[in-house]
């Protein structure tokens, strides 16, 4: 963006801010975070008003903003009462109603509190981190435990459906339409020769062995804020909604034992970080222990692979797609980070005995 395309840009950003708090002096609107979906801004205001969160919400790929909102005001009110040190972020209402302001190009918009003192991180580096992003989402999967699944609205339709992620993937093969295909024949291969055996999951939640909840949905470490060394916040709730606990415990996993980032060009550098496993698993399970069915209990331990493997299809999908979906940095970007999780998923195929042996002593079986 050329400085006069940016300078309109910050007064429309301006404006915006305004729908929702026409009083305030705003001092700064920043872009800011790495997320892949949203467009994110950090609203400073003049004077000690604390600061917002502002987003533009990808309508390509969230159709039904209402939708969000109604989730995301349901569980805002349920956590209410909620006694825990961890929180997530309150929508702001616009001051003419509602939660959502729709610029006139139809941009869809809403506001956030800014988690005070917070950041995120995209790599585990230390144990404790691990532990408290166990701590985090742990606690928000035993938080919305009494919550009726049915009662939320399903953002993505069939979000971690393996069958369905399987099928994006054959279409994008089959339309090969960026003209990629040719050269990632070997990555292709990878992935389509572990397609049946992954198919299990979804087999034991069609046969209701694995009870729908509502979980979060996209569990990634980045979507965890900390304060200090503690975690202090579950945030992108957009995903939020029905589905089941190893979709949350196989992406945090996903991405708290990587040794490396999602996006590593150094395949050498990603690792499975075993210490960070095993942290991670004692805080989560240790809060959903109570909840969690004997079905469920049983398989956890199948739930990383699975959830990596769910990952990078999608981006190998999106990269064969053309990168219509997630934001790309460069025009490989979609696949360095397929190609990241396929190095993970042999790294945790050769460690799924201790993977099964550590959730064995945690839960006691
Ligand atoms: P996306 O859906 O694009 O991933 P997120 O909601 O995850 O967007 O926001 C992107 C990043 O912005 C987060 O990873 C985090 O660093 C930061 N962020 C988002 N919401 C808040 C908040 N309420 N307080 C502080 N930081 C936030
Ligand atoms: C996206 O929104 P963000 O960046 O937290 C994606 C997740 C993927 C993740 C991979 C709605 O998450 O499913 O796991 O990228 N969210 C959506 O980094 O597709
Ligand atoms: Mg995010």
């Amino acid at each position: 963006m050329d400085a006069n395309a940016f300078f309109i840009f910050s007064i429309m950003l301006n404006k915006i801010v305004k729908e929702f708090f026409p009083l305030k002096g705003i001092s700064e609107v920043l872009p800011f975070g790495d997320g892949h979906i949203n467009d994110t801004y950090k609203v400073i205001f003049e004077g000690d008003a604390a600061p917002c969160i502002l987003q533009k919400i990808n309508v390509a790929v969230f159709t039904n903003p209402q939708g969000l909102v109604a989730n995301h005001i349901k569980i805002q009110e349920f956590l209410e009462a909620d006694e825990s040190d961890l929180e997530i972020p309150s929508l702001c209402p616009v001051a003419s109603g509602g939660y959502l302001f729709i610029d006139d190009s139809e941009g869809v918009w809403r506001m956030m509190n800014f988690i005070s003192d917070s950041y995120s991180i995209g790599i585990v580096k230390e144990n404790w981190q691990a532990s408290q992003a166990g701590r985090g989402y742990g606690w928000f999967a035993n938080a919305c435990s009494s919550l009726d699944a049915s009662l939320f609205v399903e953002a993505i339709k069939d979000f971690h459906r393996l069958s369905f992620r399987l099928r994006q993937l054959d279409e994008a093969i089959e339309g090969d339409r960026a003209g990629r295909l040719d050269d990632i024949r070997e990555l292709v291969d990878f992935y389509k020769a572990r397609q049946d055996k992954l198919m299990l999951i979804e087999k034991m939640v069609d046969a209701g062995e694995i009870p729908q909840r509502v979980v979060h949905n996209d569990t990634k470490i980045d979507n965890l804020l900390f304060r200090g060394e503690k975690a202090c916040a579950v945030i992108d709730l957009d995903t939020m909604g029905p589905g089941i606990l190893y979709y949350d415990f196989g992406d945090s996993i996903r991405t708290i034992s990587n040794t490396a980032a999602e996006d590593e060009k150094d395949l050498a550098k990603v690792n499975f970080n075993a210490d960070a496993y095993r942290e991670f698993a004692s805080a989560y399970l240790e809060q959903v222990r109570s909840i969690s069915t004997p079905g469920e209990a049983g398989s956890y331990y199948l739930a990383p692979v699975l959830m990596t493997y769910i990952m990078g299809i999608r981006f190998l999908a999106d990269y064969l797609n053309g990168d219509v979906y997630y934001k790309t940095a460069y025009p490989d970007h979609n696949l360095v980070r397929s190609s990241v999780q396929r190095r993970l998923i042999e790294c945790m195929e050769e460690k799924e005995d201790y993977m099964k042996e550590v959730i064995g002593q945690i839960l006691g079986s």
